[in-house]
């Protein structure tokens, strides 16, 4: 069996602008593989710790040369001679090496950077695609699809630019839509969508993931300019697609209270769930991720137990992709609906613990990229592998988006392939 023979990482930029480090990993054989790790804007207090150097005169202190330096000088020489499918062997050796319960000696952007590289080195060894080799090695999906994809085409709160509080609105295709024809269908939206702001003078810019950030004087007016260039389109609203949202509630959340630009006296927390059940009502929302504060847990219970029959309740913040906060949340029913980054925890192999907990309770998954990404694809092999039902890679533009999306294109065509191939072949074997 082939073995790491070295790992090497480097400070690389991100989408935003941002440092955070990519990773070389080879074999004794010569095979390479190479990863890199996104990194968060609206960071959850409970995520694990990513390491920033803190030095106000380069990079304005978010530098990560300390955490590159953990891997070429820390990291590295504990991994040689080792076998690189022995991924829950190689993540328990960094979580050790780390030592802290949140990661922060190492650095939890460290430590995810090797353990990306060393699954990928995992398929390479294996002469497998990576999809395929995180399906067959953790055995978490009953079969291979492409997950619904999740697309936000609107951006606010910490993403946008101060034009709206809700962080992310998003269009959901139905499920029985093929992949194909969902990202024809959001690109057809997402260039009407642009039409129709233009028209209305609302443009603004785009926002962190590349969805538009219009002015508008409330974030329910969003929801009309969505159904306004649906209703130009040749889709039709609550059939072919729904609307979602990711609040980020936190961002606009203070002293008890929620304040949105659509009243002027802020939301309690019974209140806002009234919001959320009339936008569902009004305008088919049934997506609904962070909907309030991490610590405002009573308001959680009540929304699952509320909207939860027919709603996706969604964890982000609140979860964390922590198994501890995960088993809380099953248990005291704050939520329905698991967000999976793996960066908020830092291996891969809690990550896979995490999403196998949440299944056994029946929730849904959805694996999601961060606002501050790279092109890499791994994302993209990791929630088709894990057989997530959604993913949440932004809207169909942008480079560090589309590089996800394209990805899904190449394994939805492999996947019908080698059904086509499976199904010719009884009849060749008979003729
Ligand atoms: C989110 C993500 C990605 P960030 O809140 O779900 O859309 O944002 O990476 O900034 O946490
Ligand atoms: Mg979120």
């Amino acid at each position: 069996m082939p073995n790491i023979q070295g790992v090497y990482a480097r400070e690389i930029l991100d989408s935003r602008g941002l440092p955070t480090i990519e990773c070389t990993l080879w074999l004794d054989t010569g095979g390479i593989v190479l990863t890199s790790v996104p990194a968060g804007t609206s960071v959850g207090k409970y995520e694990a710790h990513e390491l920033r150097d803190k030095d106000p005169n380069r990079m304005i202190g978010m530098g990560v040369l300390q955490a590159v330096n953990n891997i070429n000088t820390i990291i590295a020489p504990q991994l040689v001679g080792k076998d690189p499918t022995q991924q829950a062997e190689i993540d328990q050796l960094l979580i050790a090496l780390d030592g802290t319960p949140d990661k922060s000696k190492l650095g939890a952007n460290a430590i995810l950077a090797v353990s990306q590289a060393v699954c990928k080195a995992g398929a390479l060894t294996n002469n497998v695609a990576l999809y395929y080799y995180i399906f067959n090695k953790f055995q978490l999906a009953q079969e291979l699809i492409i997950p619904t994809n999740i697309f936000t085409v609107i951006n606010g709160g910490e993403h946008g630019a101060d034009n709206l509080d809700l962080q992310e609105f998003q269009l959901l295709p139905a499920s029985h839509i093929s992949f194909p024809d969902s990202l024809s269908m959001a690109v057809t939206l997402y260039q009407k969508l642009e039409e129709v702001l233009i028209l209305k003078g609302a443009i603004h810019s785009v926002g962190l993931v590349g969805g538009f950030t219009p002015n508008l004087y409330s974030n329910s007016d969003v929801f009309d300019i969505l159904v306004e260039t649906i209703k130009s389109s040749q889709y039709t609203l609550a059939q072919d697609l729904f609307f979602g949202i990711d609040a980020a509630a936190d961002e606009f959340h203070s002293a008890g209270k929620y304040t949105l630009r659509d009243r002027s006296q802020p939301y309690s927390s019974n209140e806002l769930i009234e919001y959320y059940r009339k936008i569902r009502s009004l305008y088919n929302v049934f997506y609904v991720e962070d909907p309030f504060s991490d610590d405002d847990l009573g308001a959680w219970a009540t929304i699952t137990e509320y909207l939860g029959d027919t709603t996706k309740i969604v964890g982000d913040s609140l979860l964390v992709t922590s198994q501890e906060k995960v088993k809380e949340a099953i248990e005291k029913k704050y939520c329905n609906t698991l967000l999976v980054k793996p960066n908020q925890v830092g291996t891969i192999t809690e990550t896979i613990a995490v999403i196998s907990l949440a299944r056994q309770a029946g929730w849904s998954i959805v694996v999601s990229h961060r606002s501050g990404e790279t092109n890499d694809d791994f994302i993209a092999d990791f929630a088709v592998g894990v057989g997530a039902e959604y993913t949440k890679f932004g809207p169909p533009n942008r480079g560090e988006r589309t590089a996800k999306y394209n990805r899904l294109s190449q394994i939805h065509q492999e996947i019908e392939m080698s059904r086509q191939q499976q199904a010719a072949a009884p009849q060749q074997a008979q003729s």
